[in-house]
């Protein structure tokens, strides 16, 4: 039963710590039955010397087993010892001097994977963050006291998503209207007071920005807009 289960481990470890619970699973049986069915239930237990020493010893053997067990699929991770090694420390002392390397090498892979979904999270969100599309917000006023004019005429931004975000605190209606050459790729609604955001996704390039109230691109309401 020892040495055979010992053999056992190595194929076993492999993927689980099968050996250890059927190991264990045998103590516990062994157990039951020593003090339910042989021990408890009769007097003369354990019946004469001979039999008190077979029951002491199944106990001691079993008790090693399930602590070999433990020890061999427990293990240490591969990497970390020189488990791999043909000489490698035996996990314990008197078994079979095959079992330890093959049995602790194996042991080690369950633990590192079990790792690895702890820490995929994080590598994800930091990979995430890089590769996301970069998202620009960019403030732009009319300048007060009716002056047509913003108060800038160069916006700078990454390409992906831009937002103008255009506050008109000035007497005079005006807009944000965004184009490249002649075509018009968003705009605000004319307004005066507050804000209004122009959200657009913008490919790196050179764009102009201008109010589309008449004659207020012509008296200067107008820039550039670059996108790299
Ligand atoms: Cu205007």
């Amino acid at each position: 039963m020892h040495s055979a289960a010992l053999q056992l481990a190595p194929v076993l470890a492999e993927k689980s710590k099968v050996p250890f619970y059927v190991a264990g699973g045998v103590l516990v049986v062994w157990a039951l039955t020593v003090s339910a069915g042989l021990g408890l239930r009769r007097a003369a237990f354990p019946f004469s010397l001979g039999g008190e020493r077979v029951v002491i010893a199944i106990s001691v053997v079993l008790v090693l087993t399930v602590t070999s067990m433990a020890v061999i699929t427990a293990g240490v991770p591969a990497h970390k010892a020189s488990a791999e090694a043909p000489a490698g420390t035996p996990a314990s002392p008197g078994a079979p001097s095959g079992a330890p390397p093959a049995g602790t090498s194996p042991a080690g892979a369950p633990s590192s994977s079990a790792a690895a979904p702890a820490q995929a999270p994080a590598s994800k969100k930091a990979a995430g963050k890089p590769a996301a599309p970069a998202s620009t917000t960019l403030k732009l006023a009319a300048a007060t006291g009716g002056t047509l004019a913003y108060d800038t005429k160069q916006l700078q931004a990454k390409a992906g998503k831009v937002s103008i975000d255009f506050s008109n605190s000035s007497p005079i209606e005006h807009d944000v209207t965004v184009a490249q050459g002649s075509r018009v790729l968003g705009a605000t609604p004319i307004f005066v007071g507050g804000s209004k955001t122009l959200a657009l996704t913008l490919a790196p390039g050179t764009y102009t920005f201008y109010c589309s109230v008449p004659g207020h691109r012509q008296a200067g309401m107008e820039g550039t807009l670059s996108v790299s």
